[in-house]
C-alpha cells in the first residue's frame, strides 16, 4: 500500500490574493508529490512500514531502520506537513479562533495580535528553509516554534496544530525575497475550524 498525494479541499484558486494559483499548482502537485514519490521508494523494501501510519513513522522515527531514516524524515515529513498544510488552509480563511483554542491561545500568548507576532518571528528567523508551528505538547501546552527542512514536530511528541511552510518554493513566485509579507499575508488563508479541530482539550 503506497501513500498517496491526497486531492486539495479546494480550487488551486482559492487561496487568491494571499496564494497565487502558480503556486499552488507547483507546490501541491509538484513539490508535495515528490515527497510522496520519494517516501514511497524509500519505502519499496519496507512493506511492514508501508503499512504504518505516517503520524506512527514520525512519531517513533528512531524505529525506521537507519539506511533511510533521513529519507522517511524528509520526504515523510514532507508528506505529514503538508497535508497539514493544505488541510488548515481554505477559501474564506482568516479571521480568529474561537472557543477553547482561541482562549488557550490569548492566555498562553497574550493575545492574537501576539501569538501572530510570534509565528512570523518564528518564520522569519527559520534560516534557510523550514516551518514556523503551533504544537500540542504531550501535557496538552501550546508551543510555538520552528523546525528546519520538513522536520516534523511529530518527532519531538508533539502534534502539530497549524503549521506555515516557509521555504522559498512557499512564496517565491508572488513574494520573492519578502517572507514576511508572506506570512503576514498567509493570515488570511486560515480555516480556523480545521485548526480548531486537532485541538485536545
Ligand atoms: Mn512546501
Amino acid at each position: 500500500m503506497a501513500f498517496e498525494l491526497p486531492a486539495l479541499g479546494y480550487d488551486v484558486s482559492a487561496l487568491e490574493p494571499h496564494i497565487d494559483t502558480q503556486t499552488m499548482q507547483i507546490h501541491h502537485g509538484k513539490h508535495h508529490a515528490a515527497y510522496v514519490n520519494n517516501l514511497n521508494a524509500a519505502l519499496a523494501s519496507h512493506p511492514a512500514l508501508q503499512a504504518s501510519p505516517i503520524e506512527d513513522l514520525l512519531g517513533n522515527i528512531n524505529d525506521v531502520p537507519e539506511a533511510i531514516r533521513q529519507a522517511v524524515i524528509n520526504n515523510g515529513g514532507g508528506h505529514h506537513n503538508h497535508t497539514l498544510f493544505w488541510s488548515i488552509m481554505g477559501p474564506n480563511g482568516g479571521g480568529e479562533p474561537t472557543g477553547a483554542l482561541g482562549s488557550a491561545i490569548d492566555s498562553t500568548f497574550g493575545g492574537f495580535a501576539a501569538f501572530k507576532a510570534a509565528i512570523k518571528d518564528a518564520g522569519v528567523k527559520r534560516f534557510g528553509s523550514g516551518w514556523s508551528w503551533l504544537v500540542q505538547t504531550p501535557a496538552g501546552a501550546l508551543q510555538i516554534y520552528s523546525t528546519a527542512n520538513q522536520d516534523s514536530p511529530l518527532m519531538k511528541g508533539d502534534t502539530p496544530l497549524l503549521g506555515v511552510d516557509v521555504w522559498e518554493h512557499a512564496y517565491y513566485l508572488k513574494y520573492q525575497n519578502r517572507r514576511p509579507d508572506y506570512l503576514d499575508a498567509w493570515w488570511g488563508t486560515v480555516d480556523w475550524s480545521a485548526v480548531a479541530a486537532r485541538y485536545r482539550h
